[in-house]
């Protein structure tokens, strides 16, 4: 079975450079956007894999080319780890709190992309980052990675807390959803 992957993607807008490995848990990520580079880590952390992310692009005219892209590149290289011949867990559902704010992440390793998200952030920033982005990020992730992701914020106040709640939930949410419990691929219908 496949533990590690590379892949790269570079247009003339981004390039972006991602390598999964399953079997470790010592990220690096460079995104150019410090506070993806926080959300990131946080994900790989809590899903105790590791993530090697070197990403750059036109930022100057808006951040919405790199992280689409970096969701793009992340989704595909996961499409790739995620589903193999072999029975993985497979759903997941977890809700964690930070602070005030309370996230709840359900997720399936379907092979049939869909995205529901629910997060209205207060503010138009948070640091550099242009929060209205996390969905688009969140788009292109689950498209490509062919997941079915639900991300709700139940409540919360800060921006900040509210979107590091879920990307730590999801990160929970993969590392149940990734075990491995039987030989045979976890459907009904033999396939995914
Ligand atoms: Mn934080």
């Amino acid at each position: 079975m496949k533990t590690n992957t590379t892949l790269t993607r570079k247009t003339k807008e981004t390039n972006v450079s991602i390598t999964i490995d399953l079997n470790n848990n010592d990220s690096s990520i460079q995104t150019s956007i410090p506070f993806l580079d926080h959300m990131l880590t946080a994900f790989a952390y809590y899903a105790n894999l590791s993530l090697t992310i070197r990403a750059s692009g036109d930022t100057e005219i808006d951040q919405h080319h790199l992280v689409e892209d970096i969701g793009i590149t992340l989704g595909r290289a996961f499409q790739e780890l995620i589903y193999q011949d072999i029975g993985r867990k497979r759903f997941a559902s977890i809700t964690i709190p930070m602070d005030e704010a309370l996230s709840q992440v359900t997720l399936d390793f379907s092979n049939r992309p869909y995205l529901i998200f629910n997060d209205q952030p207060k503010n138009e920033f948070i640091g550099t980052y242009q929060v209205n982005n996390t969905k688009e990020f969140f788009y292109a992730f689950s498209i490509e990675s062919r997941i079915t992701l639900h991300i709700n914020v139940i409540y919360g106040e800060n921006d900040h807390h509210m979107i590091e709640s879920y990307f730590k939930a999801l990160g929970l949410a993969f590392k149940e959803a990734l075990t491995i419990t039987t030989e045979n691929v976890t459907s009904t219908k033999g396939a995914l």
